[in-house]
Order: structure tokens, then sequence, then C-alpha cells
């Protein structure tokens, strides 16, 4: 292995001078920057319980009222990325949001891309480019790149999601940015979910003909996701796992460009192995309980805990009781795919 040169051994009036020039040599650095074999991982295995976070964030919505917030939201920084961090892994923003009755978070729309996962309650919607979407608990909701989205709540109990946005990458990238917008008049019919795109292999005939909408399913209900995982999960093999990855039914590729959307079902009994990966992910447990590995290190999760995965980890995931259990995964391969630095490790 090489010895680099450090930056103690330059002499002084020549560090004094390259930095007066706004320049560095990178041969201290070149280790730190392009470790040997394995990049150094910052971000931690983490749990974000559920009993921490829903009276942290129900007391926010005492303290807070949501004109004071226009998202009010928690938001889940890995220990391992600073204090400061408003990350859950490099590349995943994860927020969970309240709303309470009859309260209304404004139009607005952004650069950064955003889904929901919906946690608790009843009664609350969003409305993505004029399509309203009830949101019910496991249903996933696209808030793409640029499309007017807001919130609002019509039932009794307070309504929680989860957040996922890509916003650290567009954020490093010095390119997130909010726009104010109108409220929406929602469409009186039921979303896409419920309507153009009601089962797996049928498209509106007319896409085929003329240029597809980028962004033809915004809602994908959770009902219809754990079906088809039950039904999937009596024919996959023991060693093999259940997961289903959410995709856009016209194109059949990830239904958002930088994060990437799956769902798993964790047998009774069952050992998941997920292939080591380049990616980092966030895992929400939907229902049930279970224990991951990560890297040697055990996380003990139950319903709506959430955990961070960092990249190149080395995962199990056991279900040891005698109920399935069911996890949502927001990963970062969408994104490693296009820009050609994915790696799976066998
Ligand atoms: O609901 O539009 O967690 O704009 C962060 C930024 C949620 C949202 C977040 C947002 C939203």
């Amino acid at each position: 292995m090489l010895e680099l040169g450090t930056l103690e051994e330059l002499p002084r009036a020549y560090r004094e001078a390259l930095s007066n020039h706004h320049l560095a040599p990178l041969w201290p650095l070149m280790r730190a920057a392009l470790p040997y074999d394995m990049p150094i991982r910052r971000a931690r295995p983490h749990l974000w319980k559920w009993t921490d976070v829903r009276p942290d964030l129900l007391r926010a919505g005492e303290l807070t009222p949501l004109e004071k917030a226009e998202r009010r939201v928690l938001i889940l920084a890995n220990p391992g990325l600073g204090p400061d961090s408003i990350r859950a892994t490099p590349s995943i923003f994860i927020g969970m949001q309240l709303i309470l009755p009859g309260e209304f978070a404004p139009t607005h729309k952004h650069s950064p891309s955003a889904i929901r996962m919906v946690i608790e309650g009843e009664g609350g919607y969003t409305i993505v480019r004029g399509e309203k979407c009830p949101m019910e608990k496991g249903d996933l909701i696209l808030t793409p790149s640029g499309l007017w989205h807001e919130h609002g709540h019509e039932g009794a109990e307070p309504v929680i999601w989860m957040d996922a946005l890509d916003l650290p990458v567009v954020g490093a990238l010095e390119c997130a940015y909010a726009v104010e917008g109108k409220s929406q008049t929602g469409s009186n019919q039921p979303d896409a979910s419920q309507t153009r795109y009601l089962r797996a292999g049928l498209v509106p005939y007319s896409s085929l003909g003329q240029r597809r909408p980028d962004y033809p399913l915004i809602r994908y209900p959770w009902r219809d996701v754990r079906e088809a995982l039950v039904a999937m999960s009596g024919v996959v093999d023991r060693n093999s796992m259940v997961q289903l990855a959410y995709i856009n039914p016209e194109t059949g590729a990830e239904c958002m460009p930088i994060l990437g959307f799956s769902a798993m079902m964790l047998r009774p009994g069952e050992t998941a192995r997920p292939i080591r990966r380049s990616s980092s992910a966030v895992l929400h447990c939907i229902e049930g309980q279970g224990e991951a590995l990560i890297d040697g290190e055990t996380i003990r999760f139950a319903e709506s805990d959430t955990f961070a995965t960092p990249t190149h980890a080395e995962i199990e995931i056991l279900n040891r009781t005698s109920k399935p259990a069911f996890l949502f995964q927001v990963d970062d391969a969408p994104m490693q795919r296009k820009l050609g630095f994915y790696e799976e490790f066998q």
C-alpha cells in the first residue's frame, strides 16, 4: 500500500500560498476521498421507534400550528451523519408528518421528489396534480418533482405518515427549491389506482399510441400490495425473498428517478438475506415485527418502527414469530443504476 504524504510535511509557506489561491493538494486527502476496497460510511444502522416518534410528533401538534409550519414534520436524523443532519441515510430524507383534523397543508411544488407512506389515521388525503388520493395505512403516494401537491384531513383523529424525499441529493447539487401555489380543485373521480390502472398487466389502450404521462400512477393502495405479497409468498422458495417493486405501469421502470420503493413479506420463521448492495435504504415496518442484523448490529423492530441501513451493508432480517411481517423499503438504487455505479456483491 502506498504511504502518501501528509499536509504537515509540506512547508508552511507553501500551504498558505495554496490556501490563499483556494487550492488544496489531493494526496493527503486521497485515502479519505477514495479509500481502498470499501467506502467510508458515516451513516449508522439506526432504529427510530414508533413509541418515541408518535408522542414527539403529537407534541409538535400541540406546540406548532400548521400555519406556522407549512408541513409539520419531524426529521429522522441519522446519528452518524452529525448533529445537524437532516438525513436518514446519505441520500434519503425521512420525515414523519402529522396533520390534525380539519388542517390543511398548503399547495406547493418543489424540485426534490417525495413519497408518502401512511402510518396511522383515517380521513387524510393528498391532492397531486389535481388527483385526490385517499390516504389509508400502508398506501404509497408519489409526489414527483415539479408536481403541485397539498394535504388535507377530513377525519376525526390525527393522521400520520412517513415522507421520503431525495432532498439530500437535490440539495447537495444546490438545486432544491419550492414554489407556492393556489389550492387545487381535486377531481371528483377516484384516483388512477382505482380506475385506469386497476390491474397489473393492463394499461389504457390509448397510452400505447400517444405520449405517455410521466407519472400515470400516483397512489399504490396497500390493500392490493399486501394481497399480492401474500399470493406470492405461497410460491416463492424459502431461500428467496418475497419482495415486490413499485413501478411505473406504463414504462415498467422504477416509479421515481432517484429513490426506489419496494415491499417485502417475511414469512413466519423466515430469515431473509437481501443481497449486499451499494445502495443505502430505509425500512419501515407496516405490520408485524422482527429483527434486522445490519453489519453485525441487531435492530429489533415492531409495527410502525423505521430503520436505516448504510450503503454496502451486510443485512439479515428475521421473523421469529408465527405471523407474517411486512416491510416497506426506500432505497437509492434507481439513482445509482442511472449513474452507472450501482453494485451487488455475491
Ligand atoms: O409534504 O410537501 O417531509 O415539502 C418535507 C418537505 C414533506 C410535503 C416533507 C415537504 C413535504
